[in-house]
This record gives structure tokens, C-alpha cells and sequence, in this order.
């Protein structure tokens, strides 16, 4: 019967809501809220808030008012019409030395065929079909200088062939025409596989000759032959220009 009622004193308690320690003290649940209270008396004011952004611009003023501040720079105008020439300036220092005349490449081969046109033209116009008639022979110059293989071609399409001295008077014939036009001129010999065998170009070995002294010195290397304007010879490669002398 007791245990019965304390069975029942317990289910109570827990659909009551009371919940007890086991030690006689127990807490209730909690109540019905009650009404609200009435209204708190107002707040402190809050701190500043951040600034606004400006507002629109007013309306202008009546008349007569301060002159506003001045605006803000226009943009850069064209560019205004160019200026009158100013003096000479002073003249610049200097430059480094150029190279001397005689070693410059290029101006050694401009001035060589200037020289070789100015002389060739004054030639043809000076001394066209200029002949020297010595025995037998003529000798004959158009004033052309030009390489050895274009006198051959030259003498042999005027009929004749590349001026070769035979003796003493000839060569004195052949150096007065070198003389008159101030140039070498080549004579009609070539040198054959033996180096100082120079022969006629018919192959004939010369029966006479007038070497510079020193000369033929080319060792096989200079195949041809040229006269100074004294009428002495020199041994020289083939390629030069000189004056073109023919026979006939
Ligand atoms: C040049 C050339 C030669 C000639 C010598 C003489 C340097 O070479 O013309 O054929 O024998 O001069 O000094
Ligand atoms: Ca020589």
C-alpha cells in the first residue's frame, strides 16, 4: 500500500512538473509570463553619424554678388605657327681623322675609273686614228685603255695586231704615242711556261728587247708586258689598262 502510494505520489510529481533532489527540497515549473511592463523613460542620443554627400548646386544668385573662384585649366591649344629661323649655330667640333686618300678602298676605285673615263674620252676626242708609220710598219691608237686581251680583240678586228717592237726605232715609235697620251701601254708578248721566256704572240722568241732595269722579275707570275713612257719594259699581269697600240 506504501510502496503503492509513493508509486503514485512520484507520477504525480512528474505530470505536475515539481522535480525534487531527494532531499525534502523541490523546484516548481516556471509560471504564466505576467504583462509587460510600461514604457522606459527615452535614451541618451546616439554619436555623430558619417558625413552626407554634398548636395546639388543652388540656384545662382541675384546679381552684384563676389565673383566665384577662378575655374580649372582648358585644355592645350593647337600648336602655333613654326618660328623664323634662328642664327647659325657655332661650328661642331672636330671629328677623328678620316683614312688618307691613297688608303681608302673605295675611293681608290672611284677615283681610278674617274681617271680611266676622263682619259679615255680626251683621247677619242684629241687623237682619234692617230697613226705613226715607221718603215714598214704603222702604229696606230684609238686613245682606249683598256685590259690585254681587249687590245688583242680591238687590233685584231681593225685588221691588225697588238703593237710589238722589233727594234730600237719601233720601240722609240710605239713609247712616243705612250708619251703623247701619258700612259703604259701594253706590247704585243707573252710570257710561256718557262717564267722569263716572253715570245711574240705568234710564239716566235724575241730578237729584241728594252727591259727596265731589274725587269722581267714576275718569276712566271706577270705574263704580260708593258712599257713605261720612257719605252723600258716591265713584266705585269694582264688585267690593267693601258693604252691601246695596234700594228698594221
Ligand atoms: C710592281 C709591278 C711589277 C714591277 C715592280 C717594280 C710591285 O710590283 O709593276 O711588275 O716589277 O712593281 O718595282
Ligand atoms: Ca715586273
Amino acid at each position: 500500500m506504501l510502496l503503492c502510494s509513493l508509486t503514485l505520489t512520484l507520477i504525480l510529481m512528474v505530470v505536475s512538473g515539481i522535480m525534487c533532489n531527494g532531499t525534502e527540497i523541490c523546484i516548481g515549473s516556471a509560471g504564466v509570463p505576467g504583462i509587460p511592463g510600461s514604457h522606459g523613460l527615452p535614451g541618451r542620443d546616439g554619436r555623430d553619424g558619417i558625413k552626407g554627400d554634398p548636395g546639388p548646386p543652388g540656384p545662382m544668385g541675384p546679381p552684384g554678388g563676389m565673383p566665384g573662384l577662378p575655374g580649372r585649366d582648358g585644355l592645350t591649344g593647337a600648336p602655333g605657327a613654326p618660328g623664323e629661323r634662328g642664327d647659325k649655330g657655332e661650328p661642331g667640333e672636330r671629328g677623328p681623322p678620316g683614312l688618307p686618300s691613297y688608303l681608302d678602298e673605295k675611293f681608290q676605285i672611284m677615283f681610278q675609273d674617274f681617271q680611266h673615263q676622263i682619259l679615255q674620252s680626251k683621247g677619242v676626242l684629241i687623237l682619234q686614228g692617230s697613226m705613226l708609220e715607221v718603215g714598214e710598219k704603222i702604229f696606230a691608237t684609238n686613245g682606249q685603255s683598256v685590259n690585254f686581251d681587249a687590245i688583242r680583240e680591238l687590233c685584231a678586228r681593225a685588221g691588225g695586231g697588238i703593237a710589238a717592237p722589233r727594234s730600237a726605232e719601233e720601240n722609240e715609235a710605239i713609247a712616243s704615242i705612250a708619251r703623247k697620251f701619258n700612259m703604259y701601254v701594253y706590247l704585243g708578248f707573252k710570257e710561256g711556261d718557262t717564267p722569263g721566256d716572253f715570245r711574240y704572240l705568234d710564239e716566235a722568241p724575241v730578237n729584241y728587247t728594252n727591259w727596265y732595269p731589274g725587269e722581267p722579275r714576275g718569276r712566271g707570275k706577270e705574263k704580260c708586258v708593258e712599257m713605261y713612257t720612257d719605252g723600258t719594259w716591265n713584266d705585269k699581269n694582264c688585267l690593267q689598262y693601258r693604252l691601246a697600240v695596234c700594228e698594221f
